[in-house]
């Protein structure tokens, strides 16, 4: 039988994702606007002890500016007025802007209103906040988990709030610019363990040098990448603008890998190791299982990305 995307989906069957920050996030996205906004503060204050995060480039806080100084200016009432709105995903013009950034930039508008929250220029949280039963039950939740997933629950829940990009009818997308890839001369290579597929070391090598025109030719026409809890993104074109707005300076290091034929000539191959996002360089390396299906032209026909249950998911390749 041809694969479809949907059957891609379930190589590696056994290979264990994180759900716990699905769950999370579903948990959380339960809790009224005030509690998201201080378990965030919490979470991120005690984060903060353990994980220094990296200012945001000038790059990236340009699109953000105009809403940021809007804010700035505003009375307390009104700016932690704006911060629930965001929450609540309502419908009003700063959450439409917010909707039409990126992850990046929606990350490093927080990032600012929470430098300000601190040196009092924007509305704190409340001091002596009590968050309610279940708000502390989730900030209870994340503790327990990896630094990892504790820093995608962040993220995800960022990316989530303002108004809803699905109902934003046509819009421009607004994303830092493609900066050009790294010099030939200083990329590095990688080694995976197991596996010694061209096109799979390749596509490393490429997104770690930010070539993101050399990474899309590794891709058939109608193949798809799924990112980490997300529905797979489908077409070269569409991929492509991912890795634009989504994947710059990020730092891959597989470990090992398994490579094994497939029906009608295809290939799978699974890898795991470890993934840097700038925001928190190697301070926090995340578990990462790579789930590719290569066609019979050796071009990447479907690749998802897991983020891992545990360490231990590093050395599993059960089928
Ligand atoms: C404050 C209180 C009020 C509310 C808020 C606040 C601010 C919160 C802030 C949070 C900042 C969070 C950040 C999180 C960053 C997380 C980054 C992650 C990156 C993961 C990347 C991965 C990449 C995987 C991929 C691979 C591929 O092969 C293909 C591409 C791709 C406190 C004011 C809100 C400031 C900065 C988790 C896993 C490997 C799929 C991308
Ligand atoms: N990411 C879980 C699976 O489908 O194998
Ligand atoms: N500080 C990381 C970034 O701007 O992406
Ligand atoms: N997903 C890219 C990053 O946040 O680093």
């Amino acid at each position: 039988m041809p694969f479809t995307i949907d059957s891609a989906r379930n190589i590696f069957p056994n290979t264990l994702a994180a759900d716990t920050v699905p769950a999370t996030i579903a948990r959380f996205t339960q809790l009224s606007a005030e509690d998201q906004l201080a378990l965030i503060w919490f979470a991120y204050l005690e984060m903060g002890k353990t994980i220094t995060i990296a200012a945001p480039g000038a790059a990236n806080m340009q699109f953000a500016e105009l809403t940021l100084n809007e804010i700035r200016k505003m009375g307390p009432q009104e700016q932690s007025q704006v911060m629930c709105d965001l929450a609540n995903r309502s419908d009003k013009p700063l959450c439409r802007t917010y909707a039409t950034w990126s992850a990046n930039i929606k990350l490093g508008f927080w990032y600012q209103l929470g430098q300000w929250m601190d040196e009092g220029l924007v509305a704190p949280i409340p001091e002596g906040y009590q968050l309610s039963a279940n708000a502390a039950a989730v900030l209870q939740a994340i503790r327990g988990l990896e630094s990892g997933q504790q820093i995608t629950v962040l993220r995800n829940s960022v990316v989530d709030m303002g108004f809803d990009t699905s109902k934003l009818g046509s819009y421009t997308r607004v994303a830092e610019p493609v900066t050009p890839p790294t010099d030939m001369a200083k990329r590095t290579q990688v080694k995976i363990e197991g596996v010694t597929n061209a096109t799979v070391l390749e596509y490393m090598n490429n997104l770690n040098a930010n070539d993101f025109n050399a990474l899309i030719e590794l891709f058939a026409p109608d193949g798809a990448l799924q990112p980490p809890f997300r529905r797979p993104i489908v077409g070269k074109e569409a991929v492509l603008r991912f890795f634009q707005e989504e994947c710059q300076n990020l730092k891959l290091i597989p470990e090992r890998g398994v490579s094994e034929p497939a029906d009608e000539g295809y290939t799978q191959i699974k890898v795991t190791g470890k993934v840097q996002t700038p925001w928190f360089g190697a301070g926090v390396g995340m578990n990462i299982a790579w789930r590719f299906l290569l066609n019979a032209e050796n071009k990447i026909f479907f690749v998802a990305i897991d983020l891992l249950a545990s360490p231990k998911e590093l050395l599993n390749f059960a089928r």
